[in-house]
């Protein structure tokens, strides 16, 4: 057991077709086959995980991707700051600085696992700053849309975290 609360999956979740595409400002806009991501090295991430809303998950050690590897691959544009992660249940996405998000992993392993599709799989977004916010670990991740401004307006994770049972 992780400590993670199990939520439902919605509907939209289809791990089946994962792929992990980045777009927007980048010179190299990439679309990542499931295989294909095995060509980036994994690295191992142990934190406690704290939600809002009042409980604790400790010790849970991800292992994953580093995001910013991903987005160098992708060549983004010098003056693009921000990144709009996007998950595969509808309109949930939530946008970072840019440098934050290439520190954060695109985790597909929990405790020596696979990632649960409960948990997020096929890839979760663990940001690695402390005082992260919960709803900033972007459950099944669909992509990485490089911006060159805030988007605000697409940025919609607090409002529905705060919004709805999570
Ligand atoms: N795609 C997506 N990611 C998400 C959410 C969501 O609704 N959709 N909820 C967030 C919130 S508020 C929390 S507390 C955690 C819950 O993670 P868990 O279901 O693994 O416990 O997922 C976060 N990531
Ligand atoms: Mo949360």
């Amino acid at each position: 057991m992780s400590g993670l609360r199990p939520h439902d999956v919605p509907e939209e979740v289809d791990p089946s077709d994962w792929t992990l595409r980045v777009t927007g400002a980048v010179s190299e806009p990439l679309h990542i086959e499931r295989e294909e991501s095995s060509e980036f090295p994994l690295e191992t991430v142990t934190d406690e995980f704290e939600c809002v809303e009042g409980w604790v998950a400790e010790d849970l050690s991800w292992r994953g991707i580093r995001v910013g590897s991903v987005l160098d691959r992708a060549d983004p544009d010098g003056d693009a700051d921000h990144v709009l992660v996007r998950a595969m249940d509808d309109g949930y996405a939530c946008s970072f600085p840019r440098s934050r998000a290439a520190d954060a992993l695109l985790a597909v392993e929990l405790d020596g696992r696979s990632l649960s599709v409960v948990h997020g799989g096929p890839a979760r977004l663990v940001p690695t700053a402390a005082g992260s916010d919960c709803w900033e670990s972007v459950k099944w991740v669909r992509s990485l849309d490089v911006r060159d401004s805030e988007p605000i307006a697409d940025d919609t994770a607090e409002g529905i975290a705060l919004g709805d049972a999570e």
